[in-house]
């Protein structure tokens, strides 16, 4: 099979393209592990010469990571679309009484993950809508219900915003919370919720939900409890470069403090069927590619960048490999969030088509699990 070869690129080459770019000294910075500052990041936002942004990021990559690429085989359990919240970069919430609105019991949970039991799956990733009814014991029930259904499953489930409504709405301690969901197997949490970690961004397209300031306690108080979980960032909207550098360097600062993220996953917007619609674009290659590249070199404390494919595309989110990605998500099986909002994606990839994105574009696919310990199939 034919590779790649930028994945490859002599490094005397590459310094040059990054010199006559003007970021010579970012690059230093990069290299010699000393923090980017504010200004550089707003700089590689900004700069038009994005083959150098890669090529420093790929070179901040390959040092943590050579040329491996990890994934997972996962699988998506979307419980409910019903949601309190109506935000405006979201097609998939739907409210009580419509025709499109779901709710998944714990029954209906134990039977998506017993569904694909024939298939290899180490994750059952959950996430859904905040529902106006549902008391504490369902998230505790479905998080039972997807491990009586595959006990050696890891249950990554429960953005910010769902363990925050759970700490309301229990009537219990924080640590009582933390300990029912421990007891009842959640593994870890994903990284959603986060959006765009600016006040101005959350009054203007989230404004009932959780904040800024809410995501970031809430994850704090996730780490100290000592589970592990990611960090996202919905880029591609209403959202100003100064913004999406301000909410990496909060999540660096969390990151410090805690040490309990794995990874930074920038997500890219989907306008189709939600209230920015009109906002007119999916986002551009140039920008998926910056926001993979800026991401893993401001947080020089994450381990692991991922390309989502689904949202990314499997265009973008190969070429991301290039670009400091060493991640590329997983199966996936079935998606809802993205594909209400019109992505052309498929909801799911086999392993052999990862792994196929990832060879062709020079690396080594590694399977994973969730908290990146590597899996040596049979
Ligand atoms: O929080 C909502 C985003 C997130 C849209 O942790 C949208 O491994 C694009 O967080 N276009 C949920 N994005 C998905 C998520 C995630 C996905 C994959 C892996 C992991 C992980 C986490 O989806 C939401 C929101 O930020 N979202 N609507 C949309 N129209």
């Amino acid at each position: 099979m034919q590779t790649h070869e930028y994945a490859h690129l002599d490094d005397s080459l590459a310094q040059k393209l990054i010199d006559r770019a003007g970021l010579g000294e970012i690059d230093r910075k990069a290299r010699a592990g000393e923090r980017l500052s504010f200004e550089d990041g707003v700089t590689l936002y900004r700069t038009p010469h994005l083959a150098a942004v890669g090529l420093m990021a790929h070179r901040v990559r390959t040092a943590k990571h050579g040329k491996k690429t990890y994934f997972n085989i996962n699988q998506h359990v979307n419980y409910t679309n019903i949601c309190v919240y109506s935000c405006k970069f979201c097609a998939f919430a739907a409210k009580e009484g419509e025709e499109r609105a779901y709710l998944m019991t714990p029954e209906i949970v134990e039977r998506k993950v017993r569904e694909q039991l024939h298939r290899p799956v180490t994750e059952v990733h959950m996430v859904a809508g905040i529902h106006p009814a549902m008391p504490y014991e369902y998230y505790i029930d479905i998080v039972k219900a997807a491990k009586r259904a595959r006990p050696d499953i890891h249950v990554k489930a429960f953005t910010m915003v769902e363990i925050d409504h759970m700490l309301k709405i229990s009537g219990k301690s924080e640590d009582e919370v933390f300990q029912d969901l421990r007891e009842a197997g959640l593994g870890s949490c994903p990284g959603g919720g986060a959006e765009v970690l600016a006040d101005r961004v959350h009054k203007a397209v989230f404004r009932e939900k959780q904040g800024p300031q809410g995501w970031l306690d809430t994850a704090r108080k996730v780490q100290r409890a000592g589970f592990k979980m990611n960090a996202t960032m919905l880029y591609g909207h209403i959202e100003k470069v100064e913004e999406r550098v301000t909410h990496l360097l909060k999540l660096r600062e969390l990151q410090d403090e805690c040490g309990n993220f794995m990874a930074y996953i920038p997500l890219a917007f989907w306008p189709y069927h939600t209230d920015l619609a009109n906002y007119g674009h999916v986002t551009t290659g140039f920008l998926d590619q910056r926001s993979i590249a800026t991401g893993r070199l401001m947080l020089d404390n994450f381990e692991h960048i991922k390309a989502y494919w689904i949202m990314l595309t499997q265009e973008s989110a190969q070429t991301a490999l290039s670009f400091g990605a060493n991640d590329i998500d997983g199966t996936v099986t079935e998606e809802k969030i993205t594909h209400d909002a019109g992505t052309t994606e498929p909801e799911v990839l086999t392993v052999d088509q990862i792994g196929h994105l990832i060879r062709e574009a020079g690396f080594e696919p590694v399977q994973r699990s969730t908290v990146y310990e590597e899996i040596v199939s049979a």
